[in-house]
């Protein structure tokens, strides 16, 4: 895929970025379950929490494609590390430059771009997770705010994040067209992160329940217009579906470096097991399916920087790239063996990390929803 030269630049310091700072820590906080905060706050200082915003609001105002390259980079040295920024870049910072009134866009992006501030969303609730809209949060009216009631689970970064886009029912009946979406700012009275989730993987990201009782906010946090909240998270996790199929790319070419330097190695029955012809397939697989799902999140990318629809294209990236990092890990296992399943390797905690993405921002089986119902559409 042809890249610009500010395009591969981007890269390179990425690249730089991740292999100095990100991957000789990258077990260790796997092991300890420590959050990255301080490697969060270079990569703010770096434009690498900004990629795809404008220099206006304080990005570095380069497109999605970028991005992609950058996430891509930084889940190969670092999967918990890339879901802290997709959290924030994609699903916080981006609907708040999406639909926020300028007042709104000047107050919180230039904090969150630069790092200064870590950014949140707070969509799944305990009893809705694929099932968005059955979200039971509530929010309102009273006065010149809003009361919010209910609980969010699964919030990435929940307990270090500043700002949180939360989204809870303003209109009850109306079903998903009653929901809207909400700014809220750490430390609000009644907006309570609980403990730390202990993960399978990715478990340097933080992931909390929030608790949120009778959490009062300006009515001028709200995001975007009254009852249009469901399209503003739908719309939100498309672009967010770009960053996790990067994200999703990045830890599959870990997988596959990993893989195949060991085999090229590894003796066994007189040579390189990267001789045999069962470990060749296995590596020409790998590699075939990682240049797929590129061309697919660059693909998806690069419509949505047309300003074109990529609601099934961005579904498609995540499906594909998510499930080829997946079969990529288990075969990369398979090569090392028993030292693919101990954790001297950094395998099984690539593995282990593999695993949400197929999860994470839309289960497979949704993202296969959201791509046949568009196809449906489309064929008549
Ligand atoms: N962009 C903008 N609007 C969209 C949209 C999109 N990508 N997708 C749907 N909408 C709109 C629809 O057009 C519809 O609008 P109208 O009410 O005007 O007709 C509305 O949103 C409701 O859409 P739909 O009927 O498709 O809603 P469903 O309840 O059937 O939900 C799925 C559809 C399953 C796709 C949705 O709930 C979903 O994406 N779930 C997964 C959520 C997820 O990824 N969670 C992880 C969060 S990361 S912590």
């Amino acid at each position: 895929m042809h890249l610009t030269e500010e395009q591969k630049m981007l890269r390179q310091m990425a690249q730089e970025f991740a292999g100095n700072e990100l991957a000789p820590v990258a077990a260790e906080i796997d092991e300890t379950s420590e959050f990255p905060l301080e490697n969060l706050k270079k990569m703010g200082e770096l434009g690498l929490l900004s990629v795809h915003f404008p220099e206006e609001y304080g990005g570095s105002g380069m497109d999605t494609v970028s991005f992609a390259l950058a996430m891509e980079e930084i889940a190969a040295a670092c999967g918990a590390t890339a879901l802290s920024v997709a959290a924030h870049a994609s699903l916080c910072c981006g609907p708040i430059y999406a639909f926020g009134t300028e007042e709104q866009k000047k107050k919180y992006l230039p904090d969150l771009l630069s790092g200064k501030n870590l950014g949140s969303f707070c969509l799944s609730e305990p009893s809705s997770g694929s099932d968005a809209g059955g979200m039971i949060t509530r929010a309102e009216a009273d006065g010149d705010t809003f009361v919010l009631n209910g609980a969010k689970q699964w919030v990435t970064n929940g307990g270090y994040a500043d700002v949180f886009v939360v989204f809870a029912k303003t209109d009850p009946d109306k079903g998903t067209q009653g929901i809207s979406a909400f700014i809220v700012e750490k430390g609000t009275p009644g907006f309570q992160p609980g403990k730390k989730e202990n993960k399978m993987g990715l478990r340097a990201s933080d992931t909390r329940q929030i608790s949120i009782d009778n959490v009062r906010i300006p009515k001028e946090n709200l995001l975007g217009e009254l009852n249009q909240g469901f399209k503003i998270a739908m719309h939100t996790l498309d672009g967010g579906r770009i960053g996790i199929g990067a994200m999703s790319l990045g830890l599959a070419r870990a997988a596959m470096e990993h893989a195949t330097r060991y085999a090229k190695e590894r003796i066994a029955f007189g040579r390189p097991i990267a001789d045999l012809q069962a470990i060749k397939w296995y590596i020409a697989d790998m590699a075939t399916g990682i240049e797929a799902s590129r061309l697919l999140v660059h693909n998806a990318a690069l419509l949505r920087d047309a300003g074109k629809p990529y609601t099934k294209e961005a579904a498609m990236a995540k499906l594909f790239a998510s499930e080829h990092a997946m079969k990529t890990a288990t075969k990369a296992i398979q090569i090392l063996g028993g030292y693919g399943y101990i954790r001297d390797y950094p395998l099984e905690r690539i593995f282990r990390d593999t695993k949400l993405v197929e999860i994470g921002e839309g289960t497979s089986e949704v993202q296969r929803l959201v791509i046949s119902r568009e196809v449906l559409r489309e064929i008549s």
